[in-house]
């Protein structure tokens, strides 16, 4: 009987301890990178890569040179998603353009010290916007009306715009705003990755609360949110990971000790695609995720 009872005993710890395993390996199995394709090192110094929904396009910001130089020869790319080049210097003429966003016909990028706005129809820059004390704007999000966020990196100046109507101004700054790179919105909030204090934050698009989401830890450049609620973050020096929903952080890809940077990616979630600029190593690679 005492032996029969331990045997029962045993095969429901065994259960339990089964269970456990093979729920934790689902959640572990939740998100993996396969490589699909690398793209020939054509781009120069590639921050960030923007997918245009519309025309099934990519358009790549080509730093070319210093991350704040005024030196002209910036340029953003088309790529197709084969990973064959559309049109290699689609936009010529700025300086060292990184992160950027569509709205309906128009592209913005930031460019150092000014928000460009690109007719995507005509191929041509339609305004260059000086953003008054900006220092090193990085990336660029907009809203469901049109309205365009830009932020500002440096630890100077730590801020967010905003553009609406033809005019910029500073949105938000303080001690919460660390030296703000990746933007993206998601639910009318704002998800802001500081490279100062390491933290993802979301701010209320209304009311402007803020709430911390995760602590990364080091340097947040990209920062992209599915329909699921992860967040899809690359850390410059070559870390791309998720945060999940759960609160969860898990590295999808690490190539620091090859030196591959991982800048400003892109999410395209209708492809299960994650494109990767690797800024010095000067191509894009694509992975499918599963
Ligand atoms: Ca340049
Ligand atoms: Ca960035």
């Amino acid at each position: 009987m005492i032996k029969k009872g331990n045997n029962f005993y045993t095969i429901v710890i065994v259960q339990i301890l089964l269970f456990i395993i093979i729920g934790c390996n689902a959640e572990n199995l939740g998100i993996t990178l396969n490589h699909k394709w690398s793209s020939d090192k054509v781009f120069k110094v590639p921050e960030s890569v923007n997918y245009d929904n519309e025309r099934d396009l990519l358009y790549i910001s080509n730093i070319s040179g210093n991350s704040s130089g005024k030196d002209g020869n910036g340029f953003i790319s088309q790529l197709k998603l084969t990973g064959e080049i559309n049109n290699l210097k689609w936009i010529t003429g700025l300086n060292a353009p990184k992160g950027g966003s569509i709205y309906e016909d128009k592209f913005y990028v930031s460019d150092i010290d000014e928000l460009i706005e690109i007719d995507i129809v005509k191929g041509k820059i339609i305004n260059k916007y000086q953003i008054q004390d900006a220092i090193f704007l990085n990336d660029v999000a907009t809203d469901d009306s049109g309205n365009v966020y830009i932020s500002d990196m440096s630890s100077k100046n730590s801020a967010i715009y905003k553009f609406t109507n033809g005019s910029i101004s500073k949105w938000i700054e303080g001690e919460e705003i660390s030296s703000p790179n990746g933007l993206c919105i998601s639910n009318n909030k704002l998800f802001v990755g500081n490279s100062g204090d390491g933290k993802i934050k979301s701010i209320d698009l209304n009311t402007k609360e803020i709430k911390e989401i995760a602590e990364i830890g080091s340097g947040i450049d990209g920062l992209k949110i599915d329909s699921k609620g992860n967040i899809f973050i690359s850390d410059w020096q070559g870390r791309t990971s998720v945060v999940k929903k759960s609160g969860e952080i898990e590295t999808l890809l690490n190539t620091v000790k090859e030196k591959i940077n991982s800048a400003d990616i892109e999410l395209i979630q209708k492809k299960n695609l994650l494109i990767i600029p690797t800024f010095f190593d000067n191509r894009i690679v694509c992975y499918e995720i599963k």
